[in-house]
């Protein structure tokens, strides 16, 4: 007889956060199904059900390349060759060489890359504060950041689409959605085949724009002048909700004034959308409620992205879509649950240390000043700040690499990469890969070898969802809380020796003196302390409470709570950008890297390359080595319009170099005709790990990986945020040799 174990859990390998069942049949994983049980099973069974990711579940846990033992260099950095040591080892050589570089250059020497935040980040996050260092890299300032924090600025906590058949309009501003967020798109699909509105901004024509009553099909990057070209409409045409905006909005009257910049012939003639759609979709967004909205990264990743968001916040106020059922919410955190925010630890950094954060003194927002801005008013209307420092409290990554490279503002010698990939995952990997050769000490903690982790110092094995207990509450954004217990065993000695990323910060930290505040032993310690206001240990939430509680929302909390911002108000006009130094109102810049703003470049590089678009069953960099997903998709492919094509004399098919000042990359030729014909479309994330991993190829991280063609200066970033960007760089596409 088999003995057959099955733990409920929550998938973390992509943002949908499926609540699943793990199937282990003699201490072997045999799958994962949904957890049929799940208050939300009918979302997330068909969505486990049909995941090519949920499917390769066991190959994946146990593939042959899969790290299972720390790997220490034995010779130059990016020759390939590795020796195996343990644990105890690979701790006390980091620990001894973190702490003298903290003696020689100081803490803020020491550096860590943070991914797109699929672990526990709370642990990362209180081990540097402790040791004095500010200078966290996330991907958090292109991902999610950039909306987290604006939103807190304007209306004091995380807005989102609360999507329910109630629903009856929705916008959709750069984002795939299907198959990025599959759990949104159902939503949204149940809500329009009840024949519910759809708005979408895309320069590529996908599923979603596809389905759309209105595309508005914009050149990248001109986001901010479309929306603010829609405000100043609404407003023009008194379609706004003046009782809310009276009540409940500040800065209206200055909104109006500036939105007046933005008449629609003028915004037609930046974004390319003729007037008549944007009318459409002003009108349809604004007499059509309650509405939602959807923002994807092709908005958060543009070099005008904040301005854009902050437009955008203000269309959901001024049309009375804020805190309604069926628009958008403001869901504020569980009532009791101590959440991964209280574990951080920012207030074990000194004031003079925070004032040494790489980037803080240009790029605000997103950093050190704008947190200490927001973080106060948040707190004091819901208790805590929504998703903490790892969500939005960042060094600004491409200044960080250039200190390590330099030495200015000052040397930057040690990096410590948890989940994240920065060769592939990072804009300019050429500066990427220099800056990260040049470091005293690189540390890796993966799954498996990656071109990251192929030039570290140590490769550290670190243990996957699967090996560790979880509580997931949306990253400290929301009402509900969804626990498991491990459904494997942690550490199987001398076989897998998974670390989780909680013994490996823990690890440091007791070798390093910081013992005393580090009281918890393990993570079931740490879960313990954050159920134990609830009045349950892990163990008792997931036997007696089947690890779910989700109180009641509270739509309209404002009413009696107000804002939590400055004046207590949604911040049309807000005071947080003001006080760092912004202009307080949404303003379009072109795209510095633009047929506008750079004609002369325009000239050699004359197309627009978005980058990043997602495609299954690839996460990111992820899943490269799995047979049956690279079976499916052999080769990374580029889309561009068969028109655009034909004059290049390319065919579908055909292998072709994208370049752009930066550099060039090749992937496969797609065509899209729904792509505009000056657009192209590069895909984001590519590597092969079959190629040797020892330089000059390093698991081919030159041949396709699109990141070498994006930028990453400071200049052309955002100059609020600090985000760099993906999606209006200028290039230029040419035929290839084959493969
Ligand atoms: N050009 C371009 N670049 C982009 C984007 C784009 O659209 N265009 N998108 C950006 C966005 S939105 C994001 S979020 C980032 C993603 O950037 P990353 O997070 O860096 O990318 P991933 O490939 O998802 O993950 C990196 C590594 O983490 C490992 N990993 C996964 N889970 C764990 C874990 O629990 N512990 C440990 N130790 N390792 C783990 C994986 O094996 C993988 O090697 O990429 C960004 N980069
Ligand atoms: N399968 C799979 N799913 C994923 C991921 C993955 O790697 N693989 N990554 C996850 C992560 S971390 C994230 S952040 C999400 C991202 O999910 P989404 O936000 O949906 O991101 P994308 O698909 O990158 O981009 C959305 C759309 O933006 C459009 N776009 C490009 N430039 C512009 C512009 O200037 N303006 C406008 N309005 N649109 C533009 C692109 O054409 C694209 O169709 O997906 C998550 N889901
Ligand atoms: S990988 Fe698949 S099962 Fe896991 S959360 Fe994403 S969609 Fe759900
Ligand atoms: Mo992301």
């Amino acid at each position: 007889m088999k003995n057959i174990k099955e733990v409920n859990s929550t998938c973390m390998w992509c943002h949908s956060h499926c609540a699943v069942t793990v199937k282990i049949e003699d201490g072997i994983l045999s799958g994962i199904d949904a957890n049929v049980n799940h208050p939300h099973a009918k979302l997330f069974t068909p969505l486990v059900r049909s995941c090519p990711r949920a499917r390769a579940a066991v190959q994946y846990f146990y593939h042959p390349d899969r790290l299972h033992h720390p790997l220490k260099r034995m010779k130059d950095r990016g020759e390939g060759k590795w020796q195996q040591i343990t644990w105890e080892q690979a701790l006390d050589e980091i620990a001894r060489s973190l702490l003298q570089l903290k003696e020689k250059y100081g803490p803020e020497a020491i550096a860590n890359t943070q991914g797109t935040g699929r672990t526990h980040e709370e642990f990362r996050l209180r081990f540097f504060n402790l040791l004095g260092s500010p200078n966290n890299i996330s991907q958090g300032m292109i991902c999610n950041g950039p909306y987290y924090m604006t939103s807190c600025a304007i209306f004091g906590w995380y807005i989102y689409p609360m999507i329910t058949s109630k629903t009856k309009c929705i916008f959709v501003h750069g984002g795939g959605i299907p198959m990025e967020y599959p759990p949104v798109w159902r939503a949204a699909l149940n809500a329009l085949n009840k024949g519910a509105r759809l708005i979408v901004t895309d320069p590529r024509g996908l599923v979603a724009a596809n389905r759309a009553d209105v595309w508005l099909q914009l050149r990248p990057g001109t986001d901010t002048a479309l929306i603010m070209g829609i405000i100043n409409y609404i407003i023009e045409q008194e379609l706004y909700d003046k009782e809310f905006v009276d009540k409940w909005c500040s800065g209206f009257k200055e909104l109006s004034e500036r939105a007046r910049q933005y008449p629609l012939g003028k915004v037609s003639g930046i974004t390319g959308v003729p007037v008549e759609l944007l009318k459409e979709a002003a009108i349809m967004y604004a007499t059509i409620k309650p509405a939602a909205s959807i923002q994807g990264m092709g908005v958060e990743q543009l070099p005008n992205c904040i301005e854009a968001l902050h437009a955008r916040f203000a269309l959901t106020a001024i049309t009375g879509n804020v805190d309604v059922v069926g628009g958008e919410i403001l869901q504020g955190p569980h009532p009791l649950q101590k959440s991964h925010v209280e574990l951080e630890g920012v207030e074990f950094l000194s004031p003079e240390q925070r004032r040494k954060q790489i980037g803080a003194d240009r790029f605000k927002l997103l950093s050190l000043p704008g947190y200490e801005l927001i973080e106060p008013n948040v707190r004091r209307v819901w208790g805590r700040m929504c998703a903490g420092q790892t969500y939005g409290c960042y060094a600004h990554g491409p200044s960080v690499y250039r200190a390590m490279i330099t030495g200015k503002p000052y040397p930057v010698r040690a990096a410590i990469s948890t989940s994240s990939n920065p060769l592939l995952t990072q804009a300019n990997t050429k500066l990427v890969y220099k800056a990260l050769k040049s470091l005293d000490l690189y540390v890796v903690s993966d799954f498996f070898m990656t071109p990251s982790a192929g030039i570290a110092d140590y490769v550290l094995p670190a243990a996957t969802w699967l090996e560790r207990p979880n509580i997931w509450d949306g990253f400290g954004l929301s009402k509900f809380i969804s626990a498991s217990e491990a459904s494997f065993p942690k550490v199987k000695e001398g076989e897998f020796e998974h670390y989780t990323e909680f013994d490996l910060w823990r690890g440091l930290a007791v070798r390093m003196g910081y013992e005393k505040f580090w009281p918890w032993k393990t993570l079931e310690d740490v879960y313990d302390f954050r159920l134990s206001p609830l009045g349950y240990t892990l163990k008792e939430f997931v036997s007696q409470k089947g690890g779910w509680d989700s109180p009641p929302a509270e739509p309209k909390r404002y009413e009696r709570s107000g804002f939590g911002t400055p004046s207590g108000k949604v911040e049309l006009r807000s005071l947080i950008l003001e006080k760092l130094g912004y202009d307080p109102l949404p303003k379009y810049e072109e795209p510095p890297e633009g047929p506008i703003a750079s004609p002369n470049v325009a000239k050699e590089f004359p197309l627009i390359l978005i980058t990043g678009g997602r495609f299954n069953p690839f996460y990111h960099s992820e899943h490269r080595q799995i047979a049956s997903h690279r079976k499916k998709r052999p080769w990374p492919k580029m889309q561009m319009n068969p028109a655009t094509a034909l004059e290049l004399g390319i065919k579908e098919g055909d292998w072709v170099w994208i370049e752009t000042p930066r550099g060039r990359v090749r992937q496969k030729c797609e065509f899209l005709k729904s792509i505009s014909p000056r657009v192209v479309h590069g895909e984001h994330g590519w590597w092969y790990p079959e190629l040797p991993g020892e330089e000059p190829w390093l698991y081919g991280v030159w041949e396709s990986n699109i990141n070498v063609c994006t930028d990453d200066e400071p200049d052309a970033c955002n100059p609020i945020s600090g985000g760099w960007p993906l999606r209006t760089a200028l290039c230029k596409v040419y035929k290839a040799k084959e493969y």
